[in-house]
């Protein structure tokens, strides 16, 4: 029974926060008797998918082979988490159509690049302002923003009780559909 198993799918800049309140939600289902399971980057690029670049095509391939692993664990009854930069809106596409559309989320962590940029969490946005790093999300490569997503989070005008809050209660207004 795939009803009360979905993919929960961040998609964002690089800093924009997807990671952080991934975890946060994962946290807050954990405590109501969830099952859950957070994938990323540390997970997926370290492990399944470290054979591929930031290239656009190996992006895509990075995003179906993670909807796939995602569509595994929706079967085995776990709510997934995915925080993954994704910017491509085909690749995006492609995911509602492997795991289904009834199962997938979509939540667009709307923070602008200049925050993403301040922040610099991993000191990723100077190297590539330097050259040192090609196809860098928002300064040499595309982000397409969803025009649709299911949940729009704003980092710079909300707080992150507020982003896990909303999360959260859309997906009990899921669980008990
Ligand atoms: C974007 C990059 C890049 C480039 C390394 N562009 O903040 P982070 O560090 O932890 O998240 C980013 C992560 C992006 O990997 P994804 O698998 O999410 O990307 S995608 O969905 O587009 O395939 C960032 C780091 O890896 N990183 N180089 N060039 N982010």
């Amino acid at each position: 029974n795939r009803h009360n198993s979905f993919l929960i799918w961040f998609t964002g800049l690089s800093g924009s926060g997807k990671s952080t309140i991934a975890n946060l939600v994962e946290y807050a289902l954990h405590e109501q008797g969830i099952r859950t399971y957070v994938l990323d980057g540390d997970n997926i690029r370290n492990g399944i998918n470290k054979d591929l670049t930031f290239s656009p095509v190996d992006r895509s391939e990075n995003i179906r082979r993670i909807a796939e692993v995602a569509n595994l664990m929706i079967d085995a009854g776990i709510v997934v988490l995915a925080a993954f930069v994704s910017p491509y809106k085909k690749d995006r596409k492609n995911i509602c159509e492997i795991v289904s559309s009834d199962n997938f989320v979509e939540i667009y962590v709307n923070t602008s690049i200049e925050e993403c940029e301040k922040r610099d969490v991993k000191g990723l946005y100077h190297k590539a302002r330097q050259g040192q790093i090609k196809n860098m999300t928002g300064i040499s490569a595309p982000y397409e923003a969803p025009e649709n997503p299911d949940i729009e989070i704003r980092t710079e005008f909300e707080s992150v009780d507020e982003s896990v809050r909303k999360v959260l209660d859309y997906i009990n207004s899921k669980l008990k559909m």
